[in-house]
């Protein structure tokens, strides 16, 4: 029977290694590189099915048609494989997540992971792995992350077309297992998006060269302590990159206030948790959620203490997850 649906799944990925300015707007490259882990049980479902009456693509999220610029986006994004392969079909495309869209849950990067992966699947598999998260960075930076599964670094790349600025897999998520909580502080979108963040921090912030030129020695310092599986050393980077980048944020003028109090009521609770010992750290993204992580042999005291904090309003408990596949 000829084929006339393609579905696939991508789980959104946290940054360890943070990823915030743009070399080159057009081609949306990283002006850094980023080194991330992708989760399990949050997850982007998107669906293509070609629609011969349409002349333009049509995309719906969670149930109802997307705005207009979110429509525009995935129409740009479907012409990269119109253009690579001479086809010129369009699509209904049906996403779904099952977490909430829009608020600093990187809901952006496994909603284009999976686009990504069944587009290229419509169009008769045109992209290896490595240049379907050269593809999927065109859409959203960090979707380039979720094409893999586990511990994954994605590549400022030097090229002005960009074909060097994709992502690798450095680990298998079952080679060094971690817990994560998401802990949702506010389900509201979020008022500033990561690229207008990006582009307004890069314009004025006196840090952002600091920022960019110190990106190089935190990548080294996390790819050895991931290779030596020296958790330590991992807490201890992901901390100095998430603050660093809030407070890149915080320097931009005016400075970008991504968090609410609690947000930093669960930073002070994480250190607390590591002064009794527990090796736990936070991480936090344009957004006012917060990722607490930890091994998992101590996740449930982790998660029993989380529980304490007044004002979280819901907590996601997940471990590390595979690529962006496709299941239909
Ligand atoms: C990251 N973030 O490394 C950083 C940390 C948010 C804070 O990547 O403009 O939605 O589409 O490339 O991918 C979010 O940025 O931005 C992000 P675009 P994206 O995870």
């Amino acid at each position: 029977m000829h084929k006339n649906t393609w579905t696939a799944v991508a789980h959104p990925n946290i940054a360890l290694v943070k990823y915030w300015g743009k070399r080159d707007e057009r081609l949306n490259l990283p002006a850094v590189g980023s080194i991330s882990i992708t989760l399990d049980t949050l997850e982007s479902r998107t669906q293509l099915r070609p629609s011969p009456e349409l002349t333009t693509d049509q995309f719906m999220i969670n149930g109802v048609p997307a705005p207009e610029a979110q429509q525009q986006r995935i129409q740009r994004f479907l012409d990269l494989f119109r253009a690579h392969t001479g086809k010129s079909q369009f699509f209904t495309v049906t996403s779904t997540n099952n977490f909430p869209t829009g608020a600093g849950l990187a809901s952006s990067a496994s909603g284009f992971a999976a686009l990504a992966v069944a587009a290229n699947a419509a169009f008769g598999n045109p992209f290896n792995l490595r240049e379907l998260s050269v593809i999927a960075r065109q859409g959203s930076g960090s979707a380039a992350r979720s094409i893999f599964g586990g511990w994954v670094e994605m590549h400022r790349g030097n090229a002005p077309d960009g074909t060097d600025a994709f992502a690798e897999q450095l680990l298998p998520p079952e080679a060094w297992p971690l817990t994560v909580f998401v802990c949702v502080t506010s389900e509201l979108p979020k008022t500033i998006g990561s690229t207008e963040g990006m582009n307004h921090t890069a314009a004025t912030s006196p840090y952002y060269t600091a920022w960019i030129n110190q990106q190089p020695a935190d990548l080294a310092a996390m790819r050895r302590a991931i290779q030596q599986r020296d958790f330590e050393q991992v807490i201890d980077i992901s901390e100095f990159s998430c603050l660093k980048m809030h407070g890149l944020m915080l320097s931009a003028r005016p400075g970008l206030v991504y968090w609410n109090g609690v947000t930093v009521d669960i930073i002070h609770h994480v250190r607390a948790l590591r002064r009794k010992g527990i090796p736990v750290f936070f991480t936090i993204d344009a957004g006012p959620q917060v990722k607490v992580i930890c091994l998992p042999e101590v996740a449930d005291s982790v998660e029993d203490s989380l529980k304490e904090i007044p004002g979280i309003q819901n907590i996601y408990r997940t471990g590390l997850g595979e690529g962006a596949r496709l299941i239909d």
